[in-house]
């Protein structure tokens, strides 16, 4: 078994996020946990569909995204929310919402590894100057200070990042 809570992924765009909800949601479904991924991929499209990418904006869809997040895990589910999320501040208001339920991850890939994996090609867009206020390039990522774990990707496998994960999710959210 296992408590509801918001396991909130931080990082850039290209750093891993993603690949490390999809696959650490795949392991926890197995084991039997009521696990959700919320990610620009399915809020961005819907839910948020009116927002873009300037900082007010941004700071809109990670309010909307948290107090979605906190509904979901005060119905006992663990979420797994994936967002560059660059503004401490926008981070702050999340756990604010629920401090003991919330769980900071950063996911900490630097900007240089990032832009070399460059997945979707946006890194090589940004720097063009076809895509403004880009993360990391031409708008800023605060990166946390004391996150709860900081997970380091470079050098690794995805298996072996995602381990290192749920091994803290089943030590802080197990039961
Ligand atoms: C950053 C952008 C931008 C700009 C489009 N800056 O790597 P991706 O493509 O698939 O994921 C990124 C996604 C970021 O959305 P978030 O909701 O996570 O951002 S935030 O938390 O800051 O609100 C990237 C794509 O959208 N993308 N334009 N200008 N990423």
């Amino acid at each position: 078994g296992h408590q509801g809570g918001v396991l909130w992924l931080t990082g850039l765009s290209g750093a891993g996020k993603s690949t490390i909800a999809m696959e650490l949601e795949r392991r926890l479904f197995l084991r039997g946990w009521q696990v959700t991924v919320l990610d620009g991929d399915n809020v961005r499209t819907g839910l948020n569909a009116d927002l873009g990418f300037a900082e007010a904006d941004r700071a809109e869809n990670i309010r909307r995204v948290g107090e979605v997040a906190h509904l979901f895990a005060k119905a006992g589910m663990l979420v797994i929310a994936s967002f560059i999320s660059p503004y401490a501040a926008d981070r702050e208001r999340v756990r604010a919402i629920d401090p003991d339920a919330f769980h900071e991850i950063h996911i900490a890939t630097d900007l240089a590894e990032c832009e070399r994996r460059d997945p979707k090609g946006l890194y090589k867009k940004a720097r063009a100057g076809a895509i403004p206020d880009f993360t990391g390039i031409s708008a800023p990522y605060e990166e946390p200070a004391e996150p709860d774990l900081r997970l380091r990707t470079a050098g690794r496998t995805v298996d072996e990042a995602v381990a290192e994960l749920q091994a803290y999710v089943e030590r802080e959210l197990g039961l």
